[in-house]
């Protein structure tokens, strides 16, 4: 009985915790780039963003690509749906190339979700491999603003993979420590 009594407690103490933080969760597992994004092929080259299903995928079976048969052609952004930022939040995804390296820019816009928008460079990654890698950026400068995040491919040689792409934050710790304190108390 002291156990439950426990047990409610912390139920109870958690639960305002329990929300969905993730303003964007995307692996780009329905298959294409979801409404609400934008795809831009900026070179205009025919080339642009869309979801692709291959076992390099970082999770699931799908991933966003690009790719481009020129190395002068190379300039197409990859847009997330406008999200309210919090302070706390991060901007999230994970990026290789195809093979060899590729180039990318990250930028933010707090107005619009065109390329002349696009005013805040956040990072400029140069010769990215193709590995995995995390990129993670704070967006406490910008709590308060909605804003678009973009990923700004220029092509180095030919392709660049993005998945796993979220924008907010991770669960309260509040509610992590309650599950590890019920955990303990039922081993
Ligand atoms: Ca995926
Ligand atoms: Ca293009």
């Amino acid at each position: 009985m002291k156990g439950f009594v426990l047990l409610l407690a912390v139920v109870l103490f958690a639960a305002p915790a329990a929300v969905a933080d993730w303003a964007v969760d995307e692996g780009f597992e329905g298959g294409s780039i979801p409404a609400g994004w934008t795809v831009i092929d900026y070179d205009g080259d025919g080339l642009e963003w869309v979801a692709f299903s291959h076992e390099n995928a970082h999770s699931g079976s799908w991933m966003a690509a690009v790719e481009a048969y020129s190395s002068n052609d190379g300039d197409d952004w990859l847009i997330t749906p406008q999200v309210a930022v919090s302070s706390g939040d991060v901007f999230t995804f994970y990026a290789r190339s195809w093979y060899s390296t590729e180039d990318f820019e990250v930028r933010l816009s707090t107005s619009g979700a065109v390329v002349g928008d696009f005013d805040y460079l956040l990072d400029t990654v140069t010769g990215a491999g193709s590995s995995w890698v995390m990129y993670e950026y704070d967006l406490t400068p910008y709590a308060g603003q909605n804003c678009y995040l973009a990923v700004r491919w220029m092509v180095d040689t030919y392709c660049l993979l993005i998945d796993d792409v979220k924008v907010g934050q991770e669960s309260s710790p509040v509610e992590e420590t309650s599950w590890a304190m019920i955990k303990a108390m039922y081993r």
